[in-house]
């Protein structure tokens, strides 16, 4: 009798969803894998073996149905592991799918296995990505594109191809792994500096072996939609084609009117769609993907003008392209963005701020340790969403490590980053949620009537604005996207409507286990 109810309550339920929602199963195994994305073999942490790890591909509403299966073995590297959606939104009663360790779950221990179940929400399309979001590990590898495709794309009459060859996803490369780079990074307080940078997972460092650089085929008089992630944890990097334009049409998930650049920065975590006309002759054309992150006279490996790709003309040699390998457009020709003046498609002032919110972030001289109002975040050993389910309800409920600004549902928050005096920008990502950038590092002008909505956006020494929703109450984790800074405590928890979230959460009994077998590891496990 219960089995026929349930059936047919089933039944109802799916007869409920809109035609287009599918439930999309994924499996990633989790595995250590030696590889040599640069040239220099390593160990690594990836997703099915492979970096970047293997291509999630979804339409508008459809639900992601990921099991991940934790085989981690080396010990050089985090063992547990968690994956986060980056940039996709989670509704509250889902955020314990969320994938932020110590904020919304526990990791999952080595040999364990969990399955997120992550509703595609408000219609939500575009570029996105995951990554292990446990301390640093996605440095050593599990990173990987996730698109949502939109059958109803108000922009599909820019662009002829968009599928899974027009992907650019660039990242910085180390090659030793990350508990000794960590432990260097905490003796000396010095970032470590990447040996490479990888354009869609293959790279060379100064002196290496002569990696075939990634190959893009394009043919001409077709216009490409090409998808660009920054899965760095660092570096920022500044991309070009010699001899063509781009046109951005998405930032973060959001549809852009269409702005013609000839250069983008792309700060970590953050993404561009652009349109580029395949209306140049015949040939090979340099794809340009230099970066910048720490003094390269830190690692004599690095050798930023070997970050690159090749845009390939049907009917062209295979061969490297007859011009000079260059850091992108001569002076005189530089049409670069500025982040400040990209517009969405669709006009969505910032509403009123209800609630300010001020964050210095400031560094520890010569330590590894970055504060956020003199506070260094540091996880707890119960994650937030925990302590929020079992009744904590004030700030005072959170250790002061926790950084945890406890906000009430419904209200816009704007949050105020005052110059900064640090050389280097902070990408600051707020998960599960979005937010309007009214005020970019790259401009002094603050722009409440159309500014664009992303989930990340760098923090600099001009100071920076954003005012976000809490009409999705959670704990959301926001953190500066370079994840050394991350590890050293630049981050906070935007925990919302704590009341809401103890009645629309009901994690389930997997998620339930996750916490009682991470803590009963060794450390050397977890
Ligand atoms: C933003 O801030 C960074 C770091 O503080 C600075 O180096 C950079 O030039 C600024 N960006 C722009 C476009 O002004
Ligand atoms: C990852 O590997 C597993 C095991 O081989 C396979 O079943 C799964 O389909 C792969 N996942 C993706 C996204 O390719
Ligand atoms: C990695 O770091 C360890 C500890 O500092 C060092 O002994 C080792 O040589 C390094 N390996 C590489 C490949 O840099
Ligand atoms: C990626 O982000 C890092 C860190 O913010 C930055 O140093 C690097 O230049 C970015 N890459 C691109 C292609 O913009
Ligand atoms: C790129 O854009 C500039 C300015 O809009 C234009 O002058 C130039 O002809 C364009 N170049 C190509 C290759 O389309
Ligand atoms: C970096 O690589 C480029 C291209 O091979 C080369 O021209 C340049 O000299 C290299 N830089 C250094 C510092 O060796
Ligand atoms: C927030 O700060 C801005 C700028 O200082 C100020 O104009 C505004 O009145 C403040 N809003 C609230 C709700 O405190
Ligand atoms: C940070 O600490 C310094 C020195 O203790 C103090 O002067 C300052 O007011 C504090 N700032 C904040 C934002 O709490
Ligand atoms: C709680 O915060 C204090 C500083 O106020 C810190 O020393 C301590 O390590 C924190 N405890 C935990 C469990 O995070
Ligand atoms: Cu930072």
């Amino acid at each position: 009798m219960k089995l026929l109810t349930s059936t047919i309550l089933t039944a109802i339920l799916s007869y409920a969803l809109p035609a287009s929602s599918r439930t999309i199963p994924i499996t990633l195994d989790i595995v250590n894998a030696q590889g040599a994305p640069d040239g220099f073999k390593r160990s690594m942490v990836t997703a099915n073996g492979t970096y970047p790890g293997p291509l999630l591909t979804a339409t508008k509403g459809d639900t992601l149905v990921v099991t991940v299966h934790n085989k981690l073995t080396d010990d050089t590297m985090r063992r547990s592991t968690s994956i986060d959606f980056d940039g996709i939104f989670s509704s509250t009663s889902n955020a314990f799918n969320e994938g932020s360790s110590f904020v919304t779950t526990c990791p999952i221990a080595p040999g364990e296995s969990y399955t997120y179940t992550v509703p595609l929400i408000d219609g939500q399309a575009g570029t996105f990505w995951y990554h292990s979001q446990l301390s640093v590990q996605y440095v050593d590898g599990l990173r990987g594109a996730l698109i949502v495709y939109d059958p109803e794309d108000p922009q599909r009459h820019l662009y002829d191809v968009d599928d899974e060859n027009t992907i650019w996803q660039v990242g910085d490369w180390w090659h030793n792994t990350t508990l000794p780079l960590l432990a260097g990074y905490v003796a000396t307080g010095i970032v470590p500096v990447s040996d490479s940078g990888t354009f869609n997972g293959v790279g060379r460092y100064q002196g290496g072996p002569e990696v075939p650089f990634h190959v893009v085929n394009v043919q001409a008089g077709k216009r490409y939609r090409f998808r660009i992630i920054n899965t760095s944890a660092r570096n920022v990097f500044t991309m070009s084609v010699d001899s063509h334009n781009l046109t951005i049409i998405e930032t973060d998930g959001t549809n852009t009117a269409p702005m013609t650049v000839n250069q983008l920065d792309l700060l970590a975590g953050q993404r561009h769609s652009v349109v580029l006309a395949a209306n140049q002759p015949v040939a090979n054309y340099w794809i340009n993907a230099p970066f910048v992150g720490g003094s390269p006279a830190r690692n004599l490996n690095q050798n930023a003008t070997l970050s690159r790709g090749i845009l390939r003309y049907k009917g062209a040699p295979n061969a490297d392209p007859a011009s000079p390998m260059t850091l992108g457009p001569a002076e005189a020709e530089l049409n670069a963005l500025v982040e400040a003046n990209l517009r969405p498609l669709i006009t969505s002032p910032a509403p009123e701020a209800d609630i300010n919110i001020t964050l210095n972030l400031v560094v520890t001289a010569g330590k590894a340790q970055w504060n956020v109002n003199n506070v260094s975040y540091l996880s707890p050993e119960v994650p937030t969403l925990v302590k929020i389910l079992e009744g904590a309800n004030s700030a005072d409920d959170f250790n002061v490590t926790e950084n945890t600004f406890v906000l009430p549902a419904n209200k816009i928050v704007q949050v105020i980053f005052p110059p900064s005096d640090d050389d280097e920008e902070h990408p600051f990502h707020l998960h599960g949620n979005n937010f309007w950038l009214i005020k970019s590092n790259s401009s002094e002008e603050i722009n409440t009537a159309n500014p664009v909505k992303r989930d990340v956006a760098g923090v600099g020494s001009t100071g920076t604005i954003v005012r976000f929703s809490t009409a999705n109450p959670g704990p959301w984790f926001f953190h500066c996207h370079i994840f050394w800074h991350l590890q050293a405590g630049l981050a906070t928890v935007m925990a919302s409507g704590l009341d809401e979230v103890r009645k629309e959460v009901h994690p389930t009994s997997a998620w339930n286990k996750l916490c009682p077998a991470y803590d009963a590891l060794p450390a050397d496990e977890q």
